[in-house]
């Protein structure tokens, strides 16, 4: 009788037999028979953030923001990524503890998706919660790569029991369009808790002293600011009742932009940072986001009127960044007033007894800045190494199972976004802080400043640390780790 692979594939007492060899095959053809949990179609397109204001920039599926995906905990998703561009693509899953291979990060291996063709990517997402997709390419100096164009979309990770405790769930998107490149930015810097490190103020004075170029690299600045996609005024409201309790998931999507969000008259309940339940959720007037960041918060609607939701800065509230939140019956214009500043302190969502597991090792981190140093660009270092893209070498070893510090030291003026892909980290220690309990995948380090959080190698593969300001990131802000 002849065998074919179909009968030898049925008869379940040969499968040890065939063994690893004829399995990748009968998974792609199993893959190819079943349809995607979701398409992501990669092209160039129109976003209408207000009548007068229409941007060309590359979208997923013509839409801006790229559309929510709802995954399930534990429920394998099938994923197709067609790049319609002329140029290969990535797609990052944010904050998920995934295989690299699917990650969305070139320096872990990997594949793009190249011009024109499709991936069919797989994984089992977790942790739950709230996450978000992004395009992972190096822009460089090209202001229509990367997550400069409005390649984002939120991600949210069902649990198999959600508590709860609100009546209704609200996805809100904060998004640049249209930058530009300048000498000098405008952004708050002020707003983190904690000092500046003496030390680290030298340090950076000293690196200063010794750049060969006088004047600072260039930023990145944006004509216009949209909250799902629509600037301020321009989509529709949120609509609300008395006494209802809204979940605000809220998504930093810029490319390096830090964020503030206030509704006049109301205050959020923080209850999960980048998705993670907080062990103590507070009560704030602000909400502050550094690029990639997310926040959880639920917001008890007791103040009728109809009101501006908005960032702190006034002039990017007035180019686009706000959405309007309408009471039942309310009528007339939106209001703003802006809230008491307060600083932002990740500590204070933090455990009350703030001991942490003791790390198996700790790693310690100098952040440099290099003014000017390339080509007009500011060069990163981190402990004298600038990340090379050409090279893609992992520095940094790590072994399966122990328990990771990270001590980073910045001696910039600035405050980045630091990253770590394929892993949760738990905060131990900032601004001066010690905390514990607040795990998260990004983490706002202050200007002269020290972050230490920990980390759990439970994830083996490739995986990249960055700071997420696209800027800093294709600059050299950038390291490797592998298992060993
Ligand atoms: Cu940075």
């Amino acid at each position: 009788m002849p065998i074919d692979r179909r009968s030898l594939l049925a008869s379940g007492a040969l499968l040890p037999l065939i063994g690893l060899q004829a399995r990748p095959a009968y998974a792609a053809e199993q893959a190819a028979l079943e349809k995607a949990d979701y398409t992501l179609r990669i092209a160039t397109g129109l976003a209408e953030l207000a009548p007068e204001h229409i941007v060309s920039t590359t979208l997923y599926n013509g839409q801006f923001p790229g559309p929510l995906l709802r995954f399930k905990e534990g429920q394998r998703a099938v994923v197709d990524v067609h790049n319609d561009t002329d140029t290969p693509e990535l797609v990052h899953w944010h904050g998920q503890i995934i295989p690299s291979d699917v990650d969305g990060a070139a320096e872990e291996g990997t594949p793009y998706v190249p011009p024109h063709a499709m991936r069919r990517i797989s994984f089992v997402p977790k942790p739950t919660g709230f996450r978000f997709y992004h395009t992972h390419v190096v822009a460089g100096g090209d202001l229509n790569r990367g997550t400069y164009t409005g390649q984002v979309g939120p991600i949210y990770i069902e649990p198999k029991n959600e508590p709860g405790a609100f009546d209704r769930e609200v996805f809100l998107v904060l998004k640049e369009c249209e930058p530009f490149f300048s000498r000098g930015g405008d952004m708050a810097m002020d707003f983190l808790a904690g000092a500046a490190i003496k030390e680290l103020g030298d340090l950076g004075k000293k690196a200063d002293d010794e750049a060969q170029e006088k004047t600072k690299g260039y930023e990145v600045g944006y004509d216009l600011f949209s909250i799902n996609g629509k600037m301020l005024g321009h989509g529709e409201p949120i609509r609300v009742r008395q006494g209802e309790r809204v979940l605000f998931h809220v998504l930093n999507g810029s490319a390096g932009e830090i964020r503030s969000l206030a509704l006049p008259g109301h205050t959020f309940k923080v209850v999960a940072l980048d998705g993670n339940p907080v062990p103590t959720p507070r009560d704030v007037p602000v909400l502050w986001l550094g690029t990639a960041e997310r926040i959880s918060a639920v917001v008890e609607m007791n103040h009728p009127g109809v009101w501006v939701m908005g960032d702190l800065a006034d002039d990017d509230r007035k180019r686009g960044i706000g959405i309007v939140v309408e009471y039942a019956g309310a009528k007339g214009k939106p209001q703003w007033a802006k809230p008491r500043p307060r600083p932002w302190d990740y500590t204070q969502f933090g455990k009350a007894d703030t001991v942490t597991a003791n790390p198996d090792e700790t790693m310690e981190f100098t952040i440099v800045k290099h003014n000017g140093a390339l080509n007009g660009f500011n060069r990163w270092t981190l402990n004298g190494e600038a990340f090379s893209m050409e090279a893609m070498k992992p520095i940094y070893k790590v072994h399966e199972g122990r328990r990771y510090r990270l001590k980073f030291r910045n001696a910039s003026d600035d405050i980045h976004p630091l990253h770590l892909h394929r892993h949760s980290f738990e905060l131990v220690r900032v601004g001066g802080k010690p905390t514990a309990g607040v795990l998260k995948d990004v983490v706002m380090l202050g200007g002269f400043q020290e972050v230490e959080f920990d980390f759990v190698a439970d994830n083996p593969g490739m995986t990249l640390f960055h700071c997420h300001q696209q800027l800093h990131m294709d600059f050299g802000f950038m390291a490797l780790f592998d298992y060993a």
